[in-house]
């Protein structure tokens, strides 16, 4: 028998018979679905909900929300402006990336093949109407059917971007369901790690692999990442072509669009842009620094005042005194 110490292949295999999946799990997948239909009634229904039923999903409070393109950047200044909170897709190349942006929105602008390397460059999507949220498709790591050079430069672009982007507020790291965690993503993982950006782990095209399986296989990949600080939340799986799994990642990234009110000339107004948020943060501040100032003022100037009149008092009394004095002496 093979060492499995030896072989990576027999010893994930080992440690997929010995794992010992949770019950929120369990009844997590049996819920959403996600995984590999096994009945032929399931079959039937699923083929019927991807024909005849609309794709209308509600994210960001919008149903089925616009989704524009905003740049398409491999150069620094070819990136748009920080107006909007980013969300990045990042991953093996393949992993579907393109297909979990177009089916978050119900829309199907990004271009996805059956071909690695088909996003060349990085996405930058509006979402919403106004928009709330930009969802970045970035281009895949490992093997891709394009030139050394271009693979080398989105590759670079990528990191630098990860890297320095402000108003990146996650990365969501996409595995294979069927393939799992591999050298490549662990390099990545370090990195997001390394350069503190908060990532979380999303499993796709978990309906091409059996429950059990993707259960035992989740609960591989969290044991192994527990000590990882940056990672903001469990793995989630999704079936983005079958429309499985998708509720759970919308509702959390629904929490990461930064909506503020502001109330302007009496009336009320959600402000999404992150500059504009910024300059109402600042002139809010400016305000409340020049309130500060006036009281201050205002202060000092009754002090002064109070302190004026006691001295008046004083010295009118002095005076009163010296003069009931010499009343009596004379
Ligand atoms: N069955 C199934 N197929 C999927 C799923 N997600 C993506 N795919 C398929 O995987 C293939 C690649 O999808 P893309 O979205 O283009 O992958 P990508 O990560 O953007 O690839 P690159 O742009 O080359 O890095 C397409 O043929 C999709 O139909 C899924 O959840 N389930
Ligand atoms: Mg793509």
């Amino acid at each position: 028998m093979a060492d499995p110490t030896t072989s990576p292949v027999k010893l994930q295999r080992l440690r997929e018979r010995a794992a010992r999946p949770q019950y929120e799990l369990l009844r997590y997948l049996a819920e959403t679905k996600v995984a590999r239909v096994q009945t032929q009634e399931d079959r039937k229904k699923l083929w019927y909900d991807l024909r005849y039923n609309r794709y209308a999903p509600l994210f960001l409070n919008q149903i089925k929300p616009r989704m524009k393109l905003w740049a398409a950047a491999l150069h620094e200044s070819q990136l748009p402006l920080a107006r909007l909170p980013e969300i990045a897709m990042c991953g093996r190349s393949n992993s579907g990336k393109s297909t979990l942006v177009n089916y978050l929105c119900g829309q199907y602008c990004a271009s996805m093949r059956r071909a690695p390397g088909s996003t060349t460059e990085l996405y930058f999507w509006k979402v919403g109407r106004p928009a709330q949220l930009c969802l970045v498709d970035l281009p895949g790591y490992g093997f891709a059917e394009a030139p050394d050079e271009k693979r080398l430069q989105w590759t670079e672009f990528t990191l630098w971007y990860i890297r320095a982007r402000k108003n990146l507020k996650r990365v969501l790291l996409l595995i294979d369901g069927r393939q799992g965690i591999k050298p490549a993503d662990r390099e990545m993982i370090s990195y997001l790690e390394r350069h503190n950006v908060p990532w979380q782990i999303i499993v796709t095209k978990s309906d091409k692999v059996p429950g059990k399986t993707l259960a035992k296989r989740i609960t591989i990949m969290k044991e192994d990442l527990s000590q990882f600080r940056k990672m903001v939340r469990e793995p989630i799986p999704v079936a983005a072509v079958k429309r499985r799994g998708l509720e759970t990642l919308r509702e959390i990234l629904t929490e990461l669009k930064v909506a503020k009110e502001v109330v302007k000339d009496g009336i009320r107004t959600m402000v999404y842009d992150l500059l504009e948020q910024r300059r109402v943060r600042n002139r809010a501040k400016r305000q409340r620094r020049k309130d500060r100032k006036e009281a201050l003022k205002a202060e000092l100037e009754t002090k002064e005042s109070e302190t004026k009149e006691s001295e008046r008092a004083e010295s009118d009394a002095e005076a009163g005194g010296c003069f009931g004095m010499r009343n009596r002496s004379s």
